[in-house]
Protein backbone atom coordinates (compact mmCIF):
# COMPACT_ATOMS: atom_id res chain seq x y z
CA UNK A 1 0.00 0.00 0.00
CA UNK A 2 3.02 2.12 0.69
CA UNK A 3 3.77 1.86 -2.45
CA UNK A 4 0.94 2.10 -4.52
CA UNK A 5 0.48 5.33 -2.38
CA UNK A 6 3.35 6.74 -4.34
CA UNK A 7 1.90 5.96 -8.13
CA UNK A 8 0.55 8.25 -10.24
CA UNK A 9 -2.52 6.77 -12.43
CA UNK A 10 -0.58 6.82 -15.45
CA UNK A 11 1.70 4.14 -13.83
CA UNK A 12 1.48 0.51 -13.94
CA UNK A 13 1.01 -1.79 -11.71
CA UNK A 14 2.01 -5.31 -12.05
CA UNK A 15 1.00 -7.31 -8.81
CA UNK A 16 1.60 -10.28 -6.52
CA UNK A 17 -1.52 -13.02 -5.61
CA UNK A 18 -0.52 -11.02 -2.34
CA UNK A 19 -1.16 -7.22 -2.70
CA UNK A 20 -4.64 -6.77 -2.09
CA UNK A 21 -4.20 -3.63 -0.53
CA UNK A 22 -2.16 -2.42 -3.35
CA UNK A 23 -5.10 -3.17 -5.88
CA UNK A 24 -7.48 -1.30 -3.09
CA UNK A 25 -5.04 1.75 -3.13
CA UNK A 26 -5.43 1.74 -7.23
CA UNK A 27 -9.71 1.84 -7.12
CA UNK A 28 -10.30 -1.94 -7.38
CA UNK A 29 -13.22 -2.46 -5.28
CA UNK A 30 -13.54 -5.32 -2.48
CA UNK A 31 -16.48 -7.01 -4.02
CA UNK A 32 -14.10 -7.52 -7.50
CA UNK A 33 -10.98 -8.97 -5.68
CA UNK A 34 -13.75 -11.56 -3.60
CA UNK A 35 -14.71 -11.91 -6.85
CA UNK A 36 -11.80 -13.11 -8.40
CA UNK A 37 -10.98 -15.66 -5.54
CA UNK A 38 -13.44 -17.11 -5.61
CA UNK A 39 -12.85 -18.28 -9.23
CA UNK A 40 -14.42 -15.70 -11.20
CA UNK A 41 -12.75 -14.20 -13.92
CA UNK A 42 -15.03 -11.01 -14.18
CA UNK A 43 -13.21 -9.80 -11.12
CA UNK A 44 -10.83 -8.64 -13.42
CA UNK A 45 -12.86 -6.39 -15.45
CA UNK A 46 -12.24 -4.19 -12.48
CA UNK A 47 -12.90 -0.54 -11.11
CA UNK A 48 -8.94 -0.02 -10.83
CA UNK A 49 -7.13 1.78 -13.96
CA UNK A 50 -7.85 -0.50 -17.35
CA UNK A 51 -3.76 -0.39 -18.06
CA UNK A 52 -3.32 -2.29 -14.74
CA UNK A 53 -2.40 -5.50 -14.38
CA UNK A 54 -4.43 -8.44 -12.73
CA UNK A 55 -2.93 -10.58 -9.86
CA UNK A 56 0.08 -12.61 -10.97
CA UNK A 57 -0.48 -16.31 -9.63
CA UNK A 58 2.74 -17.34 -11.51
CA UNK A 59 5.78 -16.53 -9.22
CA UNK A 60 7.84 -14.34 -10.60
CA UNK A 61 6.64 -14.17 -14.48
CA UNK A 62 5.26 -10.07 -13.56
CA UNK A 63 8.65 -9.49 -13.59
CA UNK A 64 9.28 -10.13 -17.36
CA UNK A 65 5.97 -8.16 -18.37
CA UNK A 66 6.80 -5.12 -16.39
CA UNK A 67 10.05 -4.52 -18.28
CA UNK A 68 7.86 -5.55 -21.36
CA UNK A 69 5.46 -2.60 -20.16
CA UNK A 70 8.24 -0.44 -19.18
CA UNK A 71 9.92 -0.82 -22.60
CA UNK A 72 6.84 -0.31 -24.10
CA UNK A 73 6.54 3.04 -21.96
CA UNK A 74 9.72 4.73 -23.15
CA UNK A 75 9.59 3.46 -26.60
CA UNK A 76 5.60 5.15 -27.15
CA UNK A 77 7.30 8.17 -25.48
CA UNK A 78 4.57 8.20 -22.14
CA UNK A 79 4.78 8.92 -19.08
CA UNK A 80 3.89 6.23 -16.73
CA UNK A 81 6.18 4.02 -14.84
CA UNK A 82 6.15 0.23 -14.06
CA UNK A 83 5.53 -0.92 -10.58
CA UNK A 84 6.27 -4.66 -9.94
CA UNK A 85 5.97 -6.24 -6.56
CA UNK A 86 7.10 -9.48 -6.04
CA UNK A 87 8.35 -11.62 -3.08
CA UNK A 88 11.62 -12.99 -2.17
CA UNK A 89 10.99 -16.49 -3.43
CA UNK A 90 10.46 -14.90 -6.82
CA UNK A 91 14.00 -13.47 -6.98
CA UNK A 92 15.34 -16.55 -7.27
CA UNK A 93 13.23 -17.34 -10.76
CA UNK A 94 15.12 -17.01 -13.94
CA UNK A 95 12.37 -14.60 -14.72
CA UNK A 96 13.54 -12.21 -12.70
CA UNK A 97 17.29 -12.43 -13.36
CA UNK A 98 15.99 -11.45 -17.05
CA UNK A 99 13.92 -8.44 -16.46
CA UNK A 100 16.23 -7.08 -14.41
CA UNK A 101 18.93 -7.65 -16.34
CA UNK A 102 16.75 -6.28 -19.67
CA UNK A 103 15.27 -3.53 -17.60
CA UNK A 104 19.15 -2.42 -17.19
CA UNK A 105 20.47 -2.58 -20.64
CA UNK A 106 17.93 -0.41 -21.59
CA UNK A 107 17.41 2.05 -18.85
CA UNK A 108 13.30 1.12 -18.30
CA UNK A 109 11.13 3.11 -15.93
CA UNK A 110 10.58 0.31 -13.99
CA UNK A 111 10.80 -0.45 -10.20
CA UNK A 112 10.64 -3.62 -9.00
CA UNK A 113 10.03 -3.71 -5.37
CA UNK A 114 10.27 -7.22 -3.34
CA UNK A 115 8.73 -7.89 -0.31
CA UNK A 116 11.26 -9.67 1.56
CA UNK A 117 8.81 -11.69 4.43
CA UNK A 118 11.42 -14.23 4.94
CA UNK A 119 9.76 -17.20 3.67
CA UNK A 120 8.48 -18.72 0.51
CA UNK A 121 6.06 -21.40 2.00
CA UNK A 122 8.10 -23.25 3.84
CA UNK A 123 11.35 -21.99 2.45
CA UNK A 124 13.38 -19.83 4.77
CA UNK A 125 15.21 -17.13 3.11
CA UNK A 126 18.36 -18.39 4.27
CA UNK A 127 17.63 -21.91 1.60
CA UNK A 128 16.54 -19.20 -1.16
CA UNK A 129 19.76 -17.35 -1.77
CA UNK A 130 23.41 -17.12 -0.86
CA UNK A 131 22.98 -13.69 -1.30
CA UNK A 132 23.87 -11.45 1.94
CA UNK A 133 20.89 -8.91 0.32
CA UNK A 134 18.21 -8.99 -2.37
CA UNK A 135 19.04 -5.56 -3.05
CA UNK A 136 22.42 -6.10 -4.33
CA UNK A 137 20.60 -8.77 -6.61
CA UNK A 138 19.89 -5.07 -9.03
CA UNK A 139 24.07 -4.44 -9.18
CA UNK A 140 24.47 -7.08 -10.98
CA UNK A 141 22.15 -6.21 -13.65
CA UNK A 142 23.63 -2.28 -13.67
CA UNK A 143 21.57 -0.20 -11.31
CA UNK A 144 20.71 0.78 -7.74
CA UNK A 145 18.72 -1.47 -5.12
CA UNK A 146 18.13 -0.55 -1.47
CA UNK A 147 16.95 -2.26 1.24
CA UNK A 148 14.23 -0.35 3.62
CA UNK A 149 11.77 -1.43 6.56
CA UNK A 150 9.49 -2.97 5.23
CA UNK A 151 7.48 -2.76 8.50
CA UNK A 152 7.80 1.13 8.26
CA UNK A 153 5.23 2.23 6.18
CA UNK A 154 6.79 5.91 6.12
CA UNK A 155 10.32 4.69 5.03
CA UNK A 156 8.54 2.42 2.39
CA UNK A 157 6.32 5.34 0.53
CA UNK A 158 9.60 7.73 0.81
CA UNK A 159 11.46 4.81 -1.09
CA UNK A 160 9.10 4.27 -3.54
CA UNK A 161 8.51 7.91 -3.84
CA UNK A 162 12.19 8.21 -4.18
CA UNK A 163 12.70 5.14 -6.98
CA UNK A 164 9.49 6.21 -9.03
CA UNK A 165 10.41 9.50 -9.49
CA UNK A 166 13.88 8.40 -10.76
CA UNK A 167 12.60 5.86 -13.22
CA UNK A 168 10.00 8.87 -14.51
CA UNK A 169 12.88 11.17 -15.43
CA UNK A 170 14.39 8.64 -17.44
CA UNK A 171 17.01 7.70 -15.11
CA UNK A 172 16.49 3.90 -15.41
CA UNK A 173 15.03 1.17 -13.26
CA UNK A 174 15.75 1.01 -9.07
CA UNK A 175 14.95 -1.82 -6.87
CA UNK A 176 13.15 -1.72 -3.00
CA UNK A 177 13.76 -4.45 -0.75
CA UNK A 178 11.47 -3.65 2.40
CA UNK A 179 12.32 -6.33 4.92
CA UNK A 180 9.35 -7.77 6.24
CA UNK A 181 8.04 -10.81 7.88
CA UNK A 182 5.10 -13.00 7.33
CA UNK A 183 3.09 -12.96 10.24
CA UNK A 184 0.44 -15.75 9.23
CA UNK A 185 0.26 -19.03 7.10
CA UNK A 186 1.63 -18.86 3.78
CA UNK A 187 -2.44 -19.56 2.83
CA UNK A 188 -5.43 -21.03 4.51
CA UNK A 189 -4.07 -24.14 2.80
CA UNK A 190 -1.21 -23.88 4.79
CA UNK A 191 0.25 -24.63 8.73
CA UNK A 192 2.95 -22.67 9.27
CA UNK A 193 3.67 -24.11 12.63
CA UNK A 194 4.61 -26.93 10.77
CA UNK A 195 8.00 -25.78 9.86
CA UNK A 196 8.89 -22.85 12.28
CA UNK A 197 9.03 -22.07 16.21
CA UNK A 198 5.59 -20.19 17.77
CA UNK A 199 7.91 -18.08 19.53
CA UNK A 200 9.82 -16.62 17.02
CA UNK A 201 6.34 -15.51 14.95
CA UNK A 202 5.62 -14.13 18.58
CA UNK A 203 8.46 -12.05 18.42
CA UNK A 204 7.82 -10.26 14.76
CA UNK A 205 4.67 -9.35 16.39
CA UNK A 206 6.56 -6.63 18.27
CA UNK A 207 7.62 -5.21 14.38
CA UNK A 208 3.63 -5.42 13.30
CA UNK A 209 3.35 -2.21 10.71
CA UNK A 210 -0.29 -1.29 11.84
CA UNK A 211 0.54 -0.97 15.72
CA UNK A 212 3.33 0.59 15.07
CA UNK A 213 1.78 3.56 12.61
CA UNK A 214 -0.61 3.34 15.32
CA UNK A 215 1.87 4.20 18.16
CA UNK A 216 3.17 6.88 16.13
CA UNK A 217 0.61 8.93 15.40
CA UNK A 218 -0.22 8.32 19.27
CA UNK A 219 2.60 9.47 20.36
CA UNK A 220 1.80 12.84 18.06
CA UNK A 221 -1.22 13.10 19.58
CA UNK A 222 -2.70 12.80 15.86
CA UNK A 223 -4.65 9.71 16.78
CA UNK A 224 -6.90 8.15 20.03
CA UNK A 225 -9.26 5.68 21.11
CA UNK A 226 -12.17 7.82 18.97
CA UNK A 227 -10.67 7.63 15.67
CA UNK A 228 -9.77 3.99 16.18
CA UNK A 229 -13.07 2.93 16.70
CA UNK A 230 -14.57 5.44 14.42
CA UNK A 231 -12.10 3.47 11.43
CA UNK A 232 -13.03 0.13 13.01
CA UNK A 233 -16.49 0.33 12.38
CA UNK A 234 -16.02 2.06 8.88
CA UNK A 235 -14.06 -0.76 7.73
CA UNK A 236 -16.52 -3.48 9.20
CA UNK A 237 -19.58 -1.27 7.39
CA UNK A 238 -17.56 -1.00 4.19
CA UNK A 239 -16.62 -5.12 4.23
CA UNK A 240 -19.80 -6.33 4.80
CA UNK A 241 -21.29 -4.26 1.87
CA UNK A 242 -18.77 -5.56 -0.26
CA UNK A 243 -19.27 -9.03 0.85
CA UNK A 244 -23.07 -8.28 0.57
CA UNK A 245 -22.84 -7.08 -3.09
CA UNK A 246 -20.26 -10.07 -3.96
CA UNK A 247 -22.72 -12.59 -2.59
CA UNK A 248 -25.49 -11.48 -4.58
CA UNK A 249 -22.99 -11.79 -7.79
CA UNK A 250 -25.30 -14.04 -9.95
CA UNK A 251 -22.58 -16.79 -10.78
CA UNK A 252 -21.59 -17.89 -14.29
CA UNK A 253 -22.21 -20.81 -16.33
CA UNK A 254 -19.54 -23.31 -15.87
CA UNK A 255 -19.32 -23.68 -19.89
CA UNK A 256 -18.04 -19.96 -19.42
CA UNK A 257 -14.42 -20.96 -18.33
CA UNK A 258 -13.76 -21.55 -22.07
CA UNK A 259 -14.05 -17.99 -23.28
CA UNK A 260 -11.28 -15.97 -24.19
CA UNK A 261 -8.87 -19.16 -24.28
CA UNK A 262 -8.49 -19.31 -27.92
CA UNK A 263 -10.20 -17.35 -30.91
CA UNK A 264 -11.08 -21.19 -32.50
CA UNK A 265 -11.49 -23.69 -29.51
CA UNK A 266 -9.55 -26.64 -30.21
CA UNK A 267 -12.00 -29.98 -30.91
CA UNK A 268 -11.18 -31.14 -27.53
CA UNK A 269 -12.61 -27.99 -25.98
CA UNK A 270 -15.04 -27.43 -27.85
CA UNK A 271 -16.60 -31.23 -27.02
CA UNK A 272 -16.20 -30.27 -23.36
CA UNK A 273 -17.53 -27.01 -23.33
CA UNK A 274 -20.79 -28.87 -25.26
CA UNK A 275 -20.77 -31.50 -23.36
CA UNK A 276 -21.41 -28.70 -20.25
CA UNK A 277 -24.37 -26.99 -22.54
CA UNK A 278 -26.22 -30.13 -22.35
CA UNK A 279 -26.04 -30.78 -18.70
CA UNK A 280 -27.14 -27.37 -18.38
CA UNK A 281 -29.88 -27.90 -20.51
CA UNK A 282 -30.94 -31.68 -19.60
C1 LIG B 1 5.93 -20.69 -11.01
C2 LIG B 1 5.32 -21.09 -9.70
N1 LIG B 1 5.90 -22.06 -8.96
C3 LIG B 1 5.37 -22.41 -7.78
C4 LIG B 1 4.22 -21.81 -7.32
C5 LIG B 1 3.64 -22.20 -5.96
N2 LIG B 1 3.88 -21.10 -5.03
C6 LIG B 1 2.90 -20.23 -4.73
S1 LIG B 1 3.44 -19.03 -3.69
C7 LIG B 1 4.99 -19.70 -3.59
C8 LIG B 1 6.04 -19.06 -2.73
C9 LIG B 1 6.42 -17.69 -3.17
O1 LIG B 1 7.20 -17.06 -2.18
P1 LIG B 1 7.57 -15.56 -2.27
O2 LIG B 1 7.99 -15.20 -3.66
O3 LIG B 1 8.53 -15.26 -1.18
O4 LIG B 1 6.18 -14.79 -2.03
P2 LIG B 1 5.27 -14.71 -0.71
O5 LIG B 1 4.12 -15.65 -0.92
O6 LIG B 1 6.11 -15.06 0.47
O7 LIG B 1 4.81 -13.29 -0.67
C10 LIG B 1 5.07 -20.84 -4.39
C11 LIG B 1 6.28 -21.67 -4.52
C12 LIG B 1 3.63 -20.80 -8.13
N3 LIG B 1 2.53 -20.15 -7.76
N4 LIG B 1 4.21 -20.45 -9.31
MG1 LIG C 1 8.11 -14.52 0.72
Amino acid sequence: MGVASAMRQEDVLLPSYRDNGALLWRGVKMEEILLYWGGDERGNLSSGPPHDFPFCIPVGSQAPHAAGVAYALKFRKQQGVAVCLLGDGATSKGDMYEAMNFAGVHRLPVVFVVNNNQWAISVPLKLQTAAQTLAQKAIAAGFYGEQVDGNDIVAVREAANEAIDHARRGCGPRLIEALTYRLGDHTTADDAARYRLPQDVQMRWKEEPIARLRAYLVSQKAWGKAEEEELSSHCQREIDAAVERYLATSSRAPETMFEHLYKDLPAVYAAQREELEGLANA
